[in-house]
């Protein structure tokens, strides 16, 4: 008999690139997916047993207007995505800006929604990050579409970015929580208190340790057909991970980080990882690269 084991180690991972910082105020996490993908990520992966392949870089038109452009964009993702995990594919995508994660998730989402129609809870989510990414057009104070994301999985919001292969919820509040919060405006807090989303923030990260936080968390997202990891480098601390579009102070430590990851992939339903908002041109010594390939690469 094949042991679970090695069927997990015959999966296959593929990695995918989001190269796109149209979402953004800082315009040069564009080129983090190309940079990554230069590097011995897909050998490293190979020699760990895991069968992992790149396919192409995804980059918006120009010729589009901001919005018509992530929209497309996030429609070509998430197309890839549903692919992906229909053919039981595990997936890590390589943004470019937190916006790419209403295609990643919506493809997931989809695709789940189809494959088990009858469970009314397709996806589980983990958002790592160091804001809530939960604005509408009216409350954002910048108006940029990387602080919108979640909000849009949670069917709030952006009417465009919504209807991602489909209409409806790509998420349940339920079944999502964020990890690592302490930059955030108060109408994001209260939307997602009024939807019930739980909220870990730093504080509390510090207090109990990222461990016990990130059981908690699996425990919220578990539950659920597949379940995902949506990572902005920008929740672990500048110390650790320089090269993102808008550090903040006070992160999570990036050992610890991997380490946890590690356990998220291990879980039975676990589907696939989104890494975001990597500015290589910030980057210190390869440390933040050098994070993306171990968060990828970590598998125990
Ligand atoms: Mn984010």
């Amino acid at each position: 008999m094949v042991s679970a084991q090695a069927i997990k180690k015959q999966k296959k991972l593929k990695l995918i690139g989001a190269a796109s910082c149209i979402g953004a105020q800082d315009t040069r996490c564009d080129m983090g997916p190309t940079i990554i993908r230069a590097s011995n990520l897909e050998s490293l992966l190979n020699q760990t047993g895991i069968d992992a392949e790149w396919e192409n870089i995804l980059r918006p038109k120009s010729s589009r207007s901001e919005e018509e452009a992530i929209v497309d964009l996030c429609n070509q993702l998430a197309k890839i995505i549903a692919k992906k995990v229909e053919m039981g594919h595990q997936f890590a995508v390589i943004g470019g800006d937190h916006s790419c994660a209403v295609g990643t998730w919506s493809g997931a989402a989809n695709a789940l929604k189809s494959a088990y129609p009858a469970n009314s809870n397709p996806l589980g989510l983990i958002w790592v990050d160091a804001h809530m990414d939960s604005h509408t057009p009216q409350t954002s104070p910048s108006g940029a579409y990387h602080g919108m994301p979640l909000a849009c999985l949670l069917d709030e919001g952006l009417q465009a970015l919504r209807e991602i292969g489909s209409k409806g919820a790509k998420l349940l509040a339920e079944h999502v929580c964020l990890v690592g919060v302490r930059s955030y405006e108060s109408a994001e807090a209260s939307l997602l208190k009024q939807l019930g989303a739980r909220v870990f923030f730093m504080d509390e990260v510090k207090q109990r340790g990222l461990t016990a936080v990130m059981n908690d968390a699996l425990s919220i997202v578990k539950n659920t057909t597949g379940f995902g990891i949506s990572i902005d480098l920008d929740a672990v601390d500048p110390v650790d991970a320089p090269g993102v579009g808008s550090p903040t102070q006070d992160g999570l430590q990036a050992e610890q980080l991997i380490e946890n990851v590690m356990r998220v992939k291990q879980q039975d339903n676990f589907i696939g990882i989104e890494i975001t908002e990597f500015n290589p041109f910030r980057d210190v010594n390869n440390k933040t690269a050098n994070l993306i390939i171990d968060l990828i690469c970590a598998t125990g």
